[in-house]
């Protein structure tokens, strides 16, 4: 068994297997990671605040570039992830595979942690082509896995910090050793003292065996990994960076399609507003308690009309600025005199969905380019945008500026 993984380890030795590539990328991957996390939070919180919480509504395009750079790190992560997978792959054939309880552990989490990345970057790219083929709820496992991956990272480079160290910069100790420059250049890697729980020689050769003819240069290693990760960034970018959207090759949404040169995330058919959206009867109700006022289609575009550029940036990536024309919010929400403190929710004509009922905070609120919008990009809102009337508030992710709007409800 000791032999045959050993000779399995020695089959599988190549140049760019070695622990200074893994702590290389290593430390991208770690980027990444920690990139996606603090955005995905952000995220998070914003569709699920807690009650005290308040968040900034400038700049405007806030949530546009922390999700963008959430998902453009999450597609960065698949060629980092198969890049240090090939590099440590022959670590799994390490003898003996155990070789006690925290060794054990150790093995363990990384395994914890592999899977979870895998799983958790893959429905993440499967949620920016909004296609959902499972059963579970997308955002409860996104957010649960998030923490099983940030955890096991911790442990993993807790546990790897030794190597970590002697790998760190070109000019480390175990660097130069396996450049053959370290002052016991005499001695083989194949010797050196266990690091960390690892030797040298897993990512070498085996015992002074001869080194194998390289598959795999350590530059053209580099080369595919580097030019594949700035290939997926470039051509998906696009959906969120306008500057690379002419590049954007894979990414589910193009900017400046749909009606109103906006793409659109959910139909009015899916939504099933098909003929209550367009209904002569449509009026928009504000109220504070007792206090209401309803106000049709024509009623509002007579109120004085404000213009602002907002983005809509979708939890899923694609992401577009827009002209809006429309009411301002706190102008509607003066009539029922609702004070600055007060939060509001939001009710769609959809008749189910997810995103029916949304609440919205005063910072929001009270912003003064918050609107009611009644047309965008110099047109009547189609009704694929939300029309007789959406909502669009500066920061705030696409799924909560909220379509087809019929019911605004000062909070208590
Ligand atoms: N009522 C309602 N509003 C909604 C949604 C929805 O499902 N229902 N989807 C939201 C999502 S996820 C996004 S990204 C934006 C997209 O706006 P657009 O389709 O006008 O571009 O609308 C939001 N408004
Ligand atoms: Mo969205």
């Amino acid at each position: 068994m000791r032999r045959l993984l050993a000779a399995t380890q020695q089959a599988l030795a190549a140049p760019p297997r070695n622990p200074r590539m893994a702590v290389v990328i290593g430390r991208l991957l770690a980027i990444a990671f920690l990139l996606c996390f603090g955005t995905g939070l952000y995220s998070h919180f914003l569709q699920e605040p807690e009650p005290w919480m308040r968040f900034s509504t400038v700049p405007a395009q806030l949530y546009q570039v922390t999700q963008g750079i959430h998902i453009t790190a999450g597609i960065a992560c698949f060629p980092l992830i198969l890049g240090k997978l090939y590099t440590i792959y022959p670590q799994l054939f390490q003898t003996p595979p155990v070789k006690g309880p925290l060794h054990l552990l150790e093995r363990a989490s990384i395994a914890l942690f592999v899977g979870a990345s895998l799983v958790q970057i893959t429905i993440g790219l499967l949620n920016t082509y909004q296609w959902y083929p499972w059963k579970f709820g997308f955002r409860e496992v996104h957010w649960a896995l998030s923490f099983v991956v940030i955890g096991s990272l911790a442990i993993h480079i807790a546990v790897k910090l030794p190597m970590i160290a002697r790998f760190w910069t070109r000019n480390s100790e175990g660097t130069r050793e396996l450049r053959g420059e370290a002052s016991d250049a005499a001695a083989p890697v194949a010797e050196s003292a266990p690091v960390g729980g690892v030797t040298g020689r897993i990512f070498r050769w085996i015992d002074g065996a001869p080194a194998p003819e390289p598959a795999v240069s350590r530059r053209g290693f580099i080369t595919a990994v580097g030019v594949s990760t700035a290939t997926v960034v470039a051509l998906t970018a696009g959906q969120s960076f306008a500057a690379l959207s002419p590049f954007n090759i894979f990414a589910p949404r193009v900017k400046g399609t749909g009606p109103n040169a906006l793409p659109v995330n959910r139909t009015a058919d899916a939504a099933q507003v098909l003929d209550t959206a367009v209904s002569p009867d449509w009026a928009l109700t504000i109220s504070n308690g007792r206090r209401t006022v309803t106000l049709s289609r024509a009623e509002l575009l007579a109120l004085p009309q404000t213009t602002v550029d907002l983005p809509i940036s979708c939890v899923e990536g694609w992401s577009q600025m827009a002209t809006w024309k429309g009411v301002r919010l706190r102008e509607l929400l003066n009539k029922v005199g609702a004070d600055t403190s007060q939060g509001l929710k939001l009710t769609s004509l959809e008749k189910k969905g997810g995103y029916r009922v949304t609440q919205m905070g005063p910072e929001y609120a009270f912003d003064a380019s918050t609107l009611v919008a009644l047309e965008v990009n110099g047109e009547t809102l189609d009704i694929d945008h939300g029309y007789p009337a959406r909502m669009i508030a500066p920061g705030r992710p696409g799924v909560l500026q909220t379509k087809w709007l019929s019911k605004l409800e000062v909070e208590a």
